[in-house]
């Protein structure tokens, strides 16, 4: 049986509201979102052209694949880097309760992880990142906010799964930080598995994986609990905090951010339990595959650079003197190669963002590193070659 918790809400009340969690300053009124096409014609017509073998192959360089004609662009493709560079910045939909990915200080100044990846693509378009209006959405709130066409992009810690990639009128790109539900309890409560958490009151946000995580790990479990459901982050851990719940559940990343900002971060446990997997990333509209490869070509140059040992601080260096084929195609040093035609940038869009943000890693290490508040070891948010599941498709 789990005991009440009103002492602790005693003790943590007044500093909580003291807490650096300010709430989002009101968001700027949207601008008339543009009408959304969501109709994707996929029926194209591919002519391949076929060259006829050179007669003798022995000495020959490698002969390129011949390219295929282009096919004709559906309708909305290319619509979103137009739009964007018609109103001279893009929007972010982006998280500002979690510190370390998405979070508003007090001066209106946002920071974290995903707001990096903001940034990375104002660069990779502009060259400028402050050319980004970051709009704050709760859970609830960010899909609705992407199919209106409210934001060019989602990048706040949300999880990819079937149903938000078919049901929202909008598609995942990639992932870049891959997670796991936790469960945080009160150190003093002695509690280290789930099945202690028996008749429990969990505190847990609306609109989540994590609400839904919880109902089907309970129920297998046999275990009986009864959710305290707030609408943002804010409003689920100030509960939490108060003694209002005996345990708060959310992805580990959030339970270590949000654990950050309590008053005293030592005296709470994140269980060695994981509930679900919570891979997170950049989201888009549907209908406009420019636009998707712009925002996934920009997250795999990060992993790139960071597999290639190209830093914010060496860029420069490594596109004027770097001989290695890839690296001259992804710094656009190569002078047959321009990849960032390809995507409708320039063809130095990724020195762009990697001198703006820096590679994966150096992305990682200012938000989420070891002498962060926000401390996560990387994990398998590591680069393939390190043992991570982080692996970027070719430049070429
Ligand atoms: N990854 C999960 C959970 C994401 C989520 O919204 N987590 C909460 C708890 S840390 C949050 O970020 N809240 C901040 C807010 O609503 O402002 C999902 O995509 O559903």
């Amino acid at each position: 049986m789990i005991r009440s918790r009103k002492v602790l809400s005693l003790l943590v009340a007044v500093p909580m509201a003291l807490a650096a969690c300010a709430s989002p300053p009101a968001a700027a009124p949207a601008a008339p979102a543009a009408p959304v096409e969501v109709t994707r014609i996929v029926e194209v017509t591919r002519v391949v052209e076929v060259t006829a073998a050179p007669a003798d192959t022995s000495a020959a360089a490698p002969t390129p694949a011949p390219a295929p004609a282009a096919p004709a662009a559906p309708s909305g493709f290319g619509e979103t880097l137009k739009a964007i560079k018609a109103r001279g910045k893009l929007i972010c939909g982006v998280n500002s309760q979690v510190p370390g990915f998405g979070f508003v200080d007090s001066a209106g100044a946002f920071s974290g992880f995903d707001i990096d990846y903001c940034k990375a693509l104002a660069a990779a378009i502009f060259n400028d990142v402050n050319k980004v209006e970051y709009r704050p959405l709760t859970a609830e709130q960010r899909f609705a906010a992407l199919q209106s066409g409210e934001i060019d992009v989602l990048i706040r810690n949300t999880t990819w799964t079937l149903t938000r990639d078919t049901d929202n009128g909008a598609n995942f790109v990639a992932t870049t930080f891959y997670d796991g539900q936790g469960i945080m309890v009160p150190k003093d409560a002695n509690i280290t598995k789930l099945e202690e958490l028996d008749g429990a009151t969990i505190c847990v946000q609306k609109g989540t994986t994590t609400e839904l995580n919880l109902a089907d790990q309970m129920a297998a479990r046999n275990l009986k609990y009864t959710p305290a459901v707030f609408e943002d982050a804010n409003g689920t851990f100030g509960a939490y905090a108060e003694g209002r719940c005996d345990a708060v559940t959310t992805d580990k990343s959030g339970l270590v951010s949000r654990r950050s900002v309590l008053p005293n971060p030592d005296d709470h446990v994140i269980l060695d339990v994981t509930l679900s997997k919570e891979p997170l990333g950049p989201m888009v509209r549907h209908g406009d595959d420019q636009w998707f490869d712009i925002v996934q070509w920009t997250v795999f140059a990060t992993f790139a650079a960071e597999e290639f040992g190209i830093t914010a601080e060496n860029v420069d260096s490594v596109a004027a003197s770097d001989t290695r084929p890839e690296v001259r195609r992804l710094l656009g040093a190569d002078e047959k190669v321009d990849l960032g035609a390809k995507l409708g940038l320039s063809k130095d869009w990724a020195v762009n963002v990697i001198k703006a943000v820096g590679n994966y890693g150096e992305i990682y290490d200012r938000n989420l590193g070891p002498n962060t508040k926000t401390a996560i070891p990387r994990g398998i948010n590591n680069l393939y070659t390190q043992g991570g599941l982080l692996y970027s498709p070719p430049f070429r």
